[in-house]
């Protein structure tokens, strides 16, 4: 029976389900239109608007509405776009057999599965120039802003960030963590797209110093729900989750250390956490705070 849901959550469904088709399109323009035969352009493409959450673009234009209502998402998809082409380029190597050895993605074959392994690491290192190229030269901003721009996704993805917490994830994850250290890696491996999105958002609205710090807060408290979701649905069905059931097995992760239930109360508490930095920037009734809502009933 379909669910029934009120007002103001249905009309919170319109809004993300239009900013998601804003995002797509916009993708879609800024991604290769090429011939078959081009596989890595195929693959980019594919790959990229193959059917995600989106989440991290509408973590970005989100904050962006709490914080400046009034201004059109213009330049700023621009930026949502080059945040979803980094986390594109991530899954296709995530997915690769020195990695997590994936077979489904987004309820298709992975991309090293249909294209080879070559064209998944190029098609990703292309994916990645791609993107800085984007966040480079998106329009309305100075040059100060646009290096500001190019820094922060430099940082979320480097060696410091998204690389750092998978090589952490595939060295540490086959041994037995204490909590401690699981928490760390997911930090490291799903926050810091998360925290780029709304620094985005806060930076092209020029929050101050307080509000951007309580909206980093937000989105790695955010993220840390997310992951815990993420490791929660391993056990989904391919049919539910588009990936690969059962992967996580033998992996040290909160739900293998804690079980489910533990794992849900770590949610709520990561929520709890999200929803006070979102009082403390000044936005505890916006989109955001709605955004948590939904978070709450997960996975639907
Ligand atoms: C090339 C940028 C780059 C990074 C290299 C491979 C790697 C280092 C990092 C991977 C990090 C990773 C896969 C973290 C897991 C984060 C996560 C929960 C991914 C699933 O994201 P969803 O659920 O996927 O948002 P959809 O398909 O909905 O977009």
């Amino acid at each position: 029976m379909a669910t029934v849901l009120p007002s103001t959550q249905l009309d919170f469904e319109q809004v993300l389900s239009a900013l998601r088709t804003q995002v797509d399109d916009r993708l879609s323009l800024w991604l290769p239109r090429c011939p078959p035969q081009d596989a890595i352009g195929t693959a980019m493409r594919d790959g990229t608007l193959a059917p995600g959450k989106r989440i991290r673009p509408l973590l970005l234009l989100l904050t962006l509405k709490d914080l400046q209502p009034e201004r059109s998402t213009g330049p700023a998809l621009d930026l949502a776009c080059a945040i979803e082409i980094v986390h594109a380029a991530s899954l296709f190597l995530d997915d690769m057999p020195c990695m997590d050895n994936a077979e489904l993605r987004r309820g298709q074959p992975t991309i090293h599965l249909r294209f080879g392994e070559d064209v998944a690491v190029l098609g990703s290192v292309a994916l990645l120039s791609h993107a800085f190229s984007i966040a480079a030269s998106v329009e309305g901003f100075d040059h100060a802003t646009r290096n500001q721009l190019v820094r922060l996704l430099a940082q979320s993805t480097g060696a410091q960030g998204l690389v750092r917490g998978q090589y952490h994830d595939l060295r540490e994850g086959q041994r037995n963590r204490p909590m401690e250290a699981i928490a760390h890696t997911n930090r490291l491996k799903t926050c810091p797209l998360f925290t780029a999105a709304v620094e985005f958002a806060a930076l092209v609205a020029d929050a101050s110093a307080s509000r951007t710090h309580h909206l980093k807060g937000f989105a790695t408290e955010l993220g840390m729900a997310f992951q815990l979701l993420d490791d929660l649905a391993d056990g989904l069905n391919p049919q539910q989750s588009g990936k690969d059931a059962g992967k996580d097995r033998g992996k040290s992760t909160v739900v293998a250390l804690l079980g489910p239930e533990a794992a849900r109360k770590h949610v709520e508490q990561h929520l709890a956490h999200a929803a006070q930095h979102l009082i403390e920037a000044d936005v505890g009734d916006g989109h955001l705070a709605q955004l948590l809502g939904r978070f709450r009933a997960w996975p639907h």
